[in-house]
């Protein structure tokens, strides 16, 4: 990575005395949820069919009576280093996390440490994925799934150890932060809660009381489900479609004949194994109907590649119906306790997710579906109810956001800028035009070329490179889905050369000198490869 300034060096400011204790009473509280691999196409605020079908009703109060981020992107589309971005307020190449299996520095500076040593109580429950524990980031109180972490009775880890916890992941995960609000926080003092969800992550297990809940509904199939990936070889070379690449038994929990509930190929057949007897009669007893029907149908080819997508989508649409449960819990209960006004709710994802747009499931693309995630955000008094923010904003905004609403100053290392400036709705005129994506993960699972690029307000210009050198080009505005790479279009030259200078000064701009320049030829053998296209 580049050599520069960490977010850990000394702030501008010096650090804000401290407070009064009734100015203390009136810091806000943070509630920052946080899903995994949560689709905005699968949060009904956005809009949409699948929204419609599968409605995400208390996320959308989160929207209603506060504000929808309807251009909020990520820096990498992947967890570990999405979530170290949005501890630490930087683009991966400076903290560091490019890749997942890579360890966050925990000693390293992170907005929950700093405004726990400015007072607040902080605590974090659910997915950390960072390393083996958070211990050592300097947050007081947590309690962590092990690793992605299981549906089903997952291993927890806490400062004393880990332990098997029986229940239901996104329900465990609210079930702690609940007590910990109710019976272990200090009532005086402002507090930020970390809520993050292990839903609706792979391998897409739903609660049992949601098994059912979507498998009589048909959901409205991409027209771009069958894509052929022409004049796209990083998109052509990926492992990530529904039909080919998702394990039959592991992720679509498909049995292998009629009457049997032995599920087919499961690559980790420990998150099935690890239910209690009593759990996975259950869950046969919601599924056996339906695998038996598939089977019965014997389906091959085409059908079954639909078939999957819709079985895709029924579970995974299921196990986001936790997730609502889970975020209405947390708004009741700040409801009930008098704590809606003082309190900023947010709801995110670590990215964006496919849901069969070009035939795939999973992230890490610059193309929109994962380059995108949902973003809303409640504060009473502060933002006005239904504001609809079109500013575009990064996760790398989140960390100087908490500071700021917080009242503590923002680091010049922080890469983003608090999104209190854009929450009324009008956008200062010196923000952000575009944004700057870089993903590293290859080779890796799913086998997507590192790559970064530029997005405007219309179009978008990638360069992915490695053993894939390619140059890609789309308009949004005629052509959303990403179908045609214009790189080589002769209309298209201009405004290709015109984003090419804009990509060289964001590099410059975040410091990024990671990958081939801007301006380093595609290689003999790479371009090769893409005539032979
Ligand atoms: C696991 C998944 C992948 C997924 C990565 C990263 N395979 O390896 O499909 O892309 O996590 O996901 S699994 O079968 O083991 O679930 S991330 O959200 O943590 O970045
Ligand atoms: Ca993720």
């Amino acid at each position: 990575p580049a050599c520069a300034t960490r977010a850990d060096d000394p702030p501008r400011h010096a650090a804000a005395s401290s407070a009064a204790p009734q100015a203390e009473q009136r810091r806000p509280n943070i509630v920052f949820i946080m899903s995994d691999d949560h689709a905005y196409q699968a949060v009904s605020a956005y809009g949409g069919e699948i929204g419609r079908l599968a409605p995400t009703p208390n996320i959308d109060r989160i929207a209603r009576e506060g504000a929808i981020f309807v251009n909020s992107y990520v820096t990498n589309s992947l967890c570990g280093p999405s979530r170290a971005t949005m501890l630490t307020g930087q683009f991966s190449h400076l903290h560091g996390f490019t890749r997942n299996g890579e360890r966050f520095d925990n000693a390293a500076w992170n907005w929950v440490r700093e405004i726990g040593a400015a007072g607040y109580q902080t605590a974090l429950f659910g997915k950390w994925h960072l390393n083996y524990s958070p211990e050592g980031a300097g947050i007081q109180t947590w309690k962590v799934l092990d690793d992605q972490g299981k549906y089903y009775n997952p291993d927890i880890i806490t400062p004393e150890g880990r332990s098997v916890v029986e229940g239901y992941a996104t329900d465990l995960v609210t079930d702690f932060s609940l007590d910990w609000l109710e019976e272990e926080r200090d009532p005086d003092r402002p507090f930020a809660i970390l809520i993050h969800h292990k839903a609706p992550h792979r391998n897409f297990m739903p609660a049992i009381r949601h098994l059912q809940k979507y498998l009589g509904t048909e959901f409205p199939v991409p027209t771009n489900y069958f894509d052929h990936y022409d004049g796209r070889p990083a998109a052509a070379a990926q492992e990530m479609t529904i039909y080919e690449d998702m394990y039959e038994g592991h992720d679509l929990h498909m049995t292998e004949a009629e009457g049997s509930n032995e599920l087919r190929f499961d690559r980790w057949p420990d998150d099935f194994a690890r239910m209690t007897p009593e759990q996975r009669a259950a869950w046969d007893a919601r599924m056996q109907a339906s695998n038996d029907a598939m089977n019965e149908a014997g389906l091959a080819g085409r059908e079954l590649a639909l078939w999957k997508y819709q079985r895709y989508m029924k579970q995974y649409l299921a196990t986001v119906a936790a997730v609502d449960d889970s975020v209405g819990r947390v708004l009741d209960w700040l409801e009930a306790n008098g704590l809606d006004d003082n309190t900023i709710v947010v709801y995110t994802s670590d990215q964006g997710f496919y849901l069969g747009e070009h035939g795939w499931f999973d992230k890490r693309f610059m193309y929109e579906e994962s380059l995108r995630t949902p973003l809303v955000m409640r504060f009473p008094g502060r933002i006005a109810p239904g504001t609809r923010v079109e500013a575009p904003v990064q996760n790398v905004d989140y960390a100087p956001t908490f500071l700021d609403f917080a009242g503590l100053p923002v680091r010049d290392a922080i890469q983003g800028r608090s999104l209190r400036e854009v929450v009324d709705g009008d956008a200062p005129a010196d923000w952000r035009e575009d944004i700057y994506y870089h993903y590293y993960e290859y080779p890796g699972f799913h086998s997507v070329r590192a790559h970064y690029g530029v997005r405007t307000d219309r179009y978008k210009l990638i360069r992915f490179y490695g053993d894939i050198n390619q140059w890609e080009f789309y308009d949004l505005a005629t052509d959303p889905g990403e179908m045609h790479n214009r790189i080589d279009d002769p209309a298209a030259q201009p405004i290709v050369a015109r984003l090419k200078t804009r990509l060289e000064a964001l590099r410059a701009q975040y410091r990024d000198s990671d990958g081939p320049a801007v301006r380093d030829p595609l290689t003999a053998v790479a371009k090769g490869r893409r005539d032979a296209q």
